[in-house]
């Protein structure tokens, strides 16, 4: 079913010594860097980075390597499990599926769709199977209870874009390469490599900005990799990025800096957001934010003197009590210095597919709602058609019509990732039933009655869904599959979208031996017809399927989406224009030039102009100028990335593995020397929630009153099969973290800025 040009066999270049070159991208983070690989037979025999990648450049980092390591890791999940007397034990497919139509099924009949609940995980934002499948899922299930890492990480970034421009993805993004001056708050993209910005080799660029004169400024309660990259630092006190982004706001208006310039016909609420930070005076915040009221007015001057200027802010400054007034603030300034929307400031990308803000009657729209139900124990607002990670627990735990009883997982593994994560597995334990399609047994999948392997990367084909309207240059790549599916797993789970897919069907009652393909039509046709509106009668929604029909699953999607694009050949229409064929004949993908300016065109708000001042978000000043004066903790704790490591799962993975212990808790060295602690020694650190151990690393890169301790750790939970991983298990940071508090918005979690106590471990 898969057309000739783009099946995975034909698409390896071969080279001497039976050895075959493949085109990748990485599916590891948002970088999504253009790797070569090589193999012999049904083996990796070496990556680097692609020369010719159009967005990348031949850039990689040292995770792309593991990639192999995943592919070939004996504890990877390849066969589905299947509880049996309290243990998983293998089971076939048809088993698998039979089990979770006879036990879900019935559930669902007794107490409704919502008594189940559905996760999905960061890894599924780099498979289009899953992003893509998720939905459909999702749809089949009927449940309001979906809950995804988002809120443990951008929600208050995609909300405030939504209610600035109109949709969730409408993301402003730095043009690096043309600007003068960046100033980034919260983010370690010389670690992360970015993120709601791909922008592979942040270092390379951030360091010919400064050749050419520009600056780099950062403020992070740390010395951050990308803090040693830049001309200054600035070590604010966690959660004071609100105050501090009010205070840069009233210096430009206070000091008579304010340059609309291009945007003032197409802006909302000057006025209003003039009025709301006219209490924020530098003066007034600088003791919550830690640092000189000259300092904060001197960052707002140097945005608004540079010829070009971008303010880019991330995890960090979300993942905090009022994130998303963090996040709009952000975009004030971008705004007030004129700098939306034009070359050397902040730009939106143009994506070939799937991006909202290039479909249907540019310039005006509907733009978002939030709200549309709540969740039921806690009445967190749904944002983006899903609930807080935070509020899982409590959903499963709290008796009553609605509760959770069963839940699928899809690549996530919220007992480490989210907020009082050994709460969430004691949780677990209470459900009916549990599914995780996931490639690994692990600290959140070991309590599933089921669980089903997914793939290896490496034998999928991949497009990005979401990150080309998030990349640094205008692009479309494509990558077919390196191997084909291993040749035990049955012809209809060969793709994890097969996967969902088959879930989908159960859910919707037709069992799991139903027609998949017949499925697939029908979603689609539901699909089409959603988006063409009134318009769409059969014979048209016939005739856009009919123009992809050699395809299958989420290849089809992407052609379909690409030949609809902007650059899209338009069904034939535009015969130079894009299209899947196409595409995957361009190793290193095509590229389609630097970023544009977008407005008016790209706005979806009702009034069709950029929404300066948001009601929902005026409505937060009272509480963020509640928190003004909170008394300052003695010591609060942090998070951090580690270039070896990625979130909870890459543990097991030799290449990353080794070298020195990563899971350490970070400390200035006088909050060490006044707690008599040195470095190297086991230390407790106890929070509210809960207490976890970790050796103390002693440094001058943090503030003081301020530990950091990486997350994604806590590899010692019976039952999981991750045996290097289990090894230097680490500690789970999120043991530490309070599923109580929220940024209110967004529903995201907060993963900083909370107090702790470090004494010597017994
Ligand atoms: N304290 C604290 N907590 C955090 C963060 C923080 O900075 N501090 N960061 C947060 C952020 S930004 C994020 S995105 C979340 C991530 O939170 P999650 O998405 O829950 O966690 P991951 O660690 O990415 O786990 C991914 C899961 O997917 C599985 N997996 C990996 N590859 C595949 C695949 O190809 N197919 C399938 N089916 N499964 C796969 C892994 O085995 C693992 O179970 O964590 C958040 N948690
Ligand atoms: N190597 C590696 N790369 C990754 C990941 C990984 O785990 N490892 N995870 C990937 C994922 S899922 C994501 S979402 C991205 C995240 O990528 P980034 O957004 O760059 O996130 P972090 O690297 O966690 O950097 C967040 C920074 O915020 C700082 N910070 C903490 N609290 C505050 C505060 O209150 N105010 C301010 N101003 N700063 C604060 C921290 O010290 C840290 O330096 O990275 C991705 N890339
Ligand atoms: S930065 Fe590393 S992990 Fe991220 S996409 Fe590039 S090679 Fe992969
Ligand atoms: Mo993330």
């Amino acid at each position: 079913m898969i057309g000739p040009n783009i099946d995975p066999a034909t698409e390896a270049e071969p080279l001497t010594g039976g050895e075959r070159r493949h085109y990748r991208i990485c599916p590891l983070c948002e970088a999504c860097c253009g790797l070569e690989i090589r193999t012999r037979g049904e083996r990796v025999t070496s990556i680097r980075g692609w020369e010719g990648d159009v967005l990348s450049d031949g850039y990689l980092c040292p995770k792309a390597v593991a990639l192999k390591d995943l592919h070939e890791d004996p504890d990877r999940l390849r066969q589905p499990l299947l509880r049996r007397d309290g243990r998983l034990v293998p089971a076939s497919w048809d088993e698998a599926y039979a089990e979770i139509e006879q036990r879900l099924m019935p559930l669902l009949a007794t107490h409704g769709r919502d008594a189940l609940a559905l996760t999905v995980g960061n890894p599924s934002a780099h498979k289009m199977g899953l992003l893509l499948y998720f939905g459909r899922m999702a749809r089949a299930a009927g449940t309001r209870n979906i809950f995804s890492a988002s809120t443990l990480d951008q929600m208050p970034k995609q909300l405030q874009s939504g209610l600035m421009y109109g949709h969730w993805l409408s993301v402003a993004l730095p043009d690096i390469t043309r600007t003068q001056h960046l100033l980034i708050l919260g983010a370690n993209p010389a670690v992360s490599n970015g993120s709601m910005w791909t922008v592979p080799d942040f270092r390379g660029k951030a360091r010919a900005l400064r050749a050419r004169g520009g600056r780099l400024v950062v403020v992070d309660p740390r010395r951050t990799e990308t803090a040693e990259l830049a001309d200054h630092h600035h070590a604010i006190r966690p959660g004071a990025d609100p105050f501090l982004l009010a205070a840069m706001v009233h210096t430009l208006f206070d000091e008579n800096r304010v340059r609309l310039g291009h945007l003032a016909e197409l802006t909302n609420g000057l006025e209003a957001l003039r009025t709301a930070v006219a209490d924020f005076s530098p003066e007034r915040v600088a003791g919550r934010c830690g640092l000189d009221a000259a300092a904060i007015r001197q960052l707002a001057r140097d945005l608004a003197q540079a010829p070009g200027s971008c303010v880019y802010a991330r995890l960090g400054t979300c993942a905090q009590p009022h994130g998303t007034v963090a996040q709009w603030l952000v975009d004030a300034l971008n705004i007030l210095n004129g700098q939306l929307d034009r070359p050397g400031g902040m730009l939106f990308a143009q994506a070939p597919a799937f991006a909202a803000n290039t479909q249907g009657p540019p310039g005006r729209g509907r733009g978002i709602a939030t709200g549309r139900h709540a969740s039921r124990v806690r009445g967190a607002p749904e944002v983006y058609g899903e609930l807080p990670m935070a509020c899982l627990a409590e959903e499963i735990e709290t008796p009553g019509a609605g509760q959770v009883r069963a839940l699928i997982t899809v690549a996530s593994n919220p007992v480490l990732s989210a907020p009082n994560g050994p709460r969430i597995a004691r949780a677990l334990e209470q459900l009916e039933f549990m599914v995780s399609v996931d490639v690994y047994l692990n600290e959140t999948t070991r309590h599933a009655d089921v669980v089903l392997p997914g793939l290896s990367p490496l034998h999928e084909p991949h497009y990005d869904i979401a990150f080309p309207q998030l990349s640094w240059r205008n692009q479309a790549r494509y990558s077919a599959a390196v191997f084909a599916p291993p040749a035990d797993r049955p012809a209809h789970h060969q793709g994890e979208w097969q996967t969902l897919l088959r879930l989908a069907a159960v859910l919707k009652g037709r069992g799991a031996s139903a027609d998949l393909q017949a499925l697939d039509d029908e979603m689609l046709a539901e699909d089409i017809r959603r988006q063409l509106g009134a318009t769409a009668d059969d014979a048209t929604v016939a005739a856009v399927m009919a123009g992809s029909a050699s395809l299958a699953g989420p290849l089809r999607l992407v052609d379909l989406a690409l030949r609809a694009g902007p650059w899209g050949d338009a069904f034939g229409a535009r015969p130079d224009g894009l299209n899947l064929a196409r595409l995957a004949a361009a190793s290193g993908g095509i590229d389609l030039g630097p970023l544009q300016p977008r407005l008016p065109g790209l706005l979806r708000t009702p009034s069709g102009r950029i929404e300066l001042a948001p009601p929902a978000l005026l409505q937060e000043l009272p509480a963020l100028w509640a928190d003004l004066d909170s008394p300052e903790p003695g010591l609060v704790v942090i998070g951090r990335r580690d270039v070896r490591s990625n979130n909870s799962w890459m543990h097991n993975l030799p290449t990353l593995a080794k070298g020195p212990e990563r899971c350490t808790l970070m400390m200035h060295r006088g909050d060490a020397a006044a707690r008599g602690l040195r470095d190297g020694q086991m230390v407790q650190v106890r929070s509210s929630s809960g207490c976890v151990q970790a050796p103390l690393q002693i440094t001058d890169s943090l503030r003081r009153g301020v530990v950091s301790l990486p997350h994604g750790w806590g590899h010692d939970q019976p039952g999981s099969g991750m045996t290097l991983a289990a090894l230097r298990p680490g500690a789970n940071l999120n043991a530490l973290l309070d599923d109580g508090v929220l940024d209110r918005p967004s529903g995201n979690a907060v993963l900083a800025g909370l107090p702790v106590e470090v004494t010597a471990s017994n």
